[in-house]
């Protein structure tokens, strides 16, 4: 009885598999425990979940299929097609595929599905998942496992490594237990720790062995909350920092066109959108292609509706004047200078908003001629309004010349730029682009990027994706993802037809949705 009960619980919790992670504190997760953290991390970021009943249940022994589940939505791993109707079986097949356990290990048929994994189980699949290829010392880690001998041959290279690799530390007598089960709690923290452990070192697999400059500044873990936590946000030297000082990650997703999506920057979306961990939300107001330009009273009801409700979500805003077809922003600069004089005064209370006064200048825009002057001249307008707020600047070839404003930068403080990739089309010339810049002293901010190519269509790349994503989490860089609609291109992050108004399950996400949305805590 008490395994069926179990077992429904599980079906009714995770056939929904929300996005939308618990915010509120669950009643039986200690302030302060050791697990604390790491159940905040991943149920905020909608890896996990609590019960119907609000509690999270930290000590439960957590099943195979639940890890698995947890683990492949950690790594972007996407359901396929499996013969069992389990609630986890796509996750199950994938991960099976992928090559992470053997068939005898979780029988595909589904019996042992529900049944606790087993720790060593647990481990060999974390790593395979998010760290293969770790290194493992046989002497130095064995040393560290006082009951090394109960650990199957097969295991001891993933639990060695998790050693190795700081994922696993053992409890209080030594002992990893290898054949016991795993709580709840103690699952979080290995996974965190793992993935965390990953966007700092591992290499992408297929990643060519050419070593990219190291980063110039530390590594910056993501500082994670919203502006309640981290107040007005300031520039420091490179680095995105809080009101106290302490450096910043901010990562989202943004808007596709107003004009077009509009009813995915609504309240219910960005409130899916933080649910899932992120702190970020990018407000695309094209100013060609039908946008501000042709309609502006209607834009600008939009776009107000859309950063006030990113307000409400605690969430940092990026306002961006979306030129693309009118490449060259001076052409529009007494427009952009209205607009952003009217925002910068409405919203100058708020730490919440920043202001992209040209997504990407391409043409014959030249930075020396006319987005630099262009720059200087919003800054200004904003400044006048709002005097602490983060100002984020385009560069010519799409925001790709950031080499040219590390050159000849923007007089000013809290003056960020921006680089825009798209993984299937930018690589690594880009990446040392950004160190070269941030070398020079450079801030910068990658406003806009896609899984897919420069087109937002193709691939998705979602192995080019983690490695982009790596690299600018290990520089603490902030990063806004294109793009929160439907449309039926690789780049949208969700299926065709969701619908905008309700709560998201994995099941809505596109494979480039589901990927990014797990990458939102690091
Ligand atoms: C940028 C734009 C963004 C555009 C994406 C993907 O453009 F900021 O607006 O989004 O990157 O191309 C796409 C949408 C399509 C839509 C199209 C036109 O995904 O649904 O039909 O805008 O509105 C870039 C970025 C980089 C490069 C070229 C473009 N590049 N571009 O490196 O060549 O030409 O749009």
């Amino acid at each position: 009885m008490r395994k069926l009960t179990r077992t429904l619980a599980a079906v009714l919790l995770c056939a929904l598999l929300p996005v939308q992670g618990a915010l509120a504190a669950f009643p039986d997760v200690e302030p302060g425990s050791w697990y604390e953290e790491a159940v905040a991390q991943m149920a905020g970021s909608g890896l996990l979940t609590g019960y119907p009943d609000g509690t999270f249940q930290p000590g439960r022994t957590i099943s195979a299929a639940e890890f698995v589940a947890i683990t492949a939505r950690r790594a972007g791993l996407s359901p396929v097609p499996a013969q069992s109707s389990h609630w986890a079986a796509g996750y199950l097949q994938a991960a099976l595929q992928a090559g992470w356990y053997d068939w005898d290990e979780i029988p595909p048929t589904g019996e042992t599905f529900d049944r606790p994994i087993p720790r060593q189980l647990a481990v060999k699949i974390l790593m395979r998942a998010l760290l293969p290829g770790a290194p493992w010392d046989y002497t130095a880690e064995s040393a560290k496992i006082r009951d090394f001998s109960a650990l199957d041959g097969r295991y001891y290279q993933f639990v060695l490594g998790a050693y190795g690799a700081g994922v696993v530390t053992g409890d209080a007598n030594g002992d990893f237990r290898p054949k016991d089960g795993l709580s709840r709690a103690e699952a979080c923290t290995l996974i965190l720790r793992a993935g965390r452990r990953a966007a700092g070192t591992a290499p992408a697999p297929g990643a060519s062995p050419a070593p990219e400059t190291p980063p110039p500044a530390q590594a910056v873990q993501a500082a994670r909350g919203g502006v309640s936590q981290h107040g007005w946000l300031k520039v420091q030297g490179t680095q995105l920092c809080g009101e106290d000082g302490a450096p910043v990650v901010l990562r989202g997703m943004s808007t596709h066109g107003l004009q077009w999506y509009g009813q995915f920057a609504c309240g219910q979306s960005i409130r899916n959108t933080a649910g899932a961990g992120a702190n970020l939300f990018r407000v695309a107001m094209y100013t060609g292609e039908g946008g501000y330009l042709s309609q502006p009273g209607a834009m600008r009801r939009q776009a107000i509706a859309a950063v006030d409700a990113a307000i409400e979500q605690d969430l940092y805003v990026i306002l961006d004047w979306h030129i693309l077809s009118d490449g060259n922003p001076m052409d529009h600069v007494t427009e952009a200078e209205a607009f952003f004089g009217d925002m910068a005064e409405r919203y100058q209370d708020r730490p919440n908003v920043i202001y992209e006064i040209c997504n990407e200048p391409n043409g014959g825009a030249s930075w020396a001629g006319d987005i630099k002057p262009y720059a200087q001249r919003l800054v200004k307008t904003i400044r006048a309004r709002s005097p602490r707020a983060v100002i984020l600047i385009g560069s010519s070839t799409w925001s790709q010349d950031i080499h040219l404003a590390a050159a000849d930068p923007v007089e000013g403080e809290n003056l960020m730029y921006t680089l825009h990739f798209y993984a299937g089309t930018h690589g690594a010339e880009l990446r040392s682009r950004i160190d070269s810049a941030l070398g020079q002293g450079l801030p910068v901010f990658v406003s806009e990027w896609g899984t897919s190519r420069a087109d937002g269509s193709g691939g998705v790349f979602l192995e080019e994706s983690a490695l982009w994503l790596d690299f600018l989490a290990e520089r603490g860089i902030s990063w806004a993802n294109w793009s929160l609609c439907d449309k039926d291109e690789t780049s949208a992050a969700l299926r065709p037809g969701t619908p905008p108004g309700r709560p998201w399950t994995q099941a809505d996400l596109t494979p480039s949705g589901q990927f990014v949305f797990s990458r939102f805590a690091g």
